[in-house]
């Protein structure tokens, strides 16, 4: 494929780059940080979505470096965005299957934060049920080590996939992210509805925190804060923007 020996060039020539969704408090309305996307910008075929490279990156190995890039542009970003906000503000990264599982992890994380001079408490991990559910025992001692330093965890995609309530209650998580598919129908199907609201009231009574993501409608925004979810990311509150647009969006 046209993209497979693209990927090793993209990263040493700069061709990655990462865009930031914001999230918000929903009762507020404070911005309460971003979540980190990452973009291959091709001097060829223009922008491209992880969905089209990320599968081969982590095929490759490539993703470990890749990923590493991303998260050291996020943790400085964002130590650069909160110093100018003046307050706290904290990034997620997304993990891939591979990342999780490298030896280097911690190593690499620590070094971002360091590097960043981030605060641990302000940088999230983002990993699917997947990732967790492949070795559970596995998964529980990575995130040990990294809830350790400060670290947060976050469920991606929650509801979407296998992990069970049990299993849930043994991971090191601090936050469950509704799958944009539920909140997507909450306000035209009964069941995504129940569903939607069954994971904030879940992430209350286990003191997780709960961002509802994919929000596109004012409509959805209101049902969601019927329910008490607090924190939301979707179109209706801002795409995912270069960190130049970011910051004239929302660093006025
Ligand atoms: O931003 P977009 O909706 O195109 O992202 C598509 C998918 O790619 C999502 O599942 C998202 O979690 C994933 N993704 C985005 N950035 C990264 C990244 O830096 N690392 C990994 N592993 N996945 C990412
Ligand atoms: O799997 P993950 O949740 O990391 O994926 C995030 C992806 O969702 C990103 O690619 C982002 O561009 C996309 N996204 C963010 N907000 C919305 C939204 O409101 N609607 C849709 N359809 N996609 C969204
Ligand atoms: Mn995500
Ligand atoms: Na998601």
């Amino acid at each position: 494929l046209l993209l497979e020996g693209g990927l090793r060039q993209a990263l040493d020539q700069d061709e990655f780059i990462v865009y930031y969704q914001p999230q918000f408090d929903l009762l507020s309305g404070a911005l309460v940080g971003s979540e980190a996307l990452l973009r291959w910008q091709h001097p060829q075929l223009g922008m491209i979505s992880p969905l089209d490279f990320i599968p081969m990156a982590e095929e490759t190995g490539l993703i470990v470096a890749i990923g590493n890039w991303v998260l050291k542009s996020a943790c400085l970003q964002n130590q650069l965005w909160q110093e100018r906000a003046g307050r706290p503000l904290q990034v997620a990264v997304n993990m891939s299957a591979r990342q999780f599982r490298h030896a280097d992890l911690l190593q690499d994380v620590v070094a971002a934060l360091q590097e960043s001079g981030l605060s641990p408490d302000l940088l999230e991990l983002e990993i699917t049920e997947s990732i967790l559910m492949a070795d559970v025992e596995q998964a529980i001692e990575v995130m040990r080590q990294l809830t350790v330093q400060g670290i947060h965890f976050a469920i991606d995609d929650f509801g979407t996939g296998y992990s069970s309530l049990n299993y849930l209650r043994r991971f090191p998580i601090s936050n469950l992210k509704i799958d944009r598919s539920f909140v997507q129908d909450v306000t035209t199907d009964p069941n995504a509805a129940a569903i939607a609201q069954s994971i904030v009231m879940l992430a209350h009574n286990l003191n997780l925190q709960v961002v509802a993501e994919g929000v596109e409608t004012a409509e959805q925004a209101d049902f969601l804060r019927s329910v008490g979810c607090n924190l939301v990311q979707g179109f209706f509150f801002g795409r995912p923007a270069s960190a130049v647009e970011f910051e004239r969006l929302y660093f006025k």
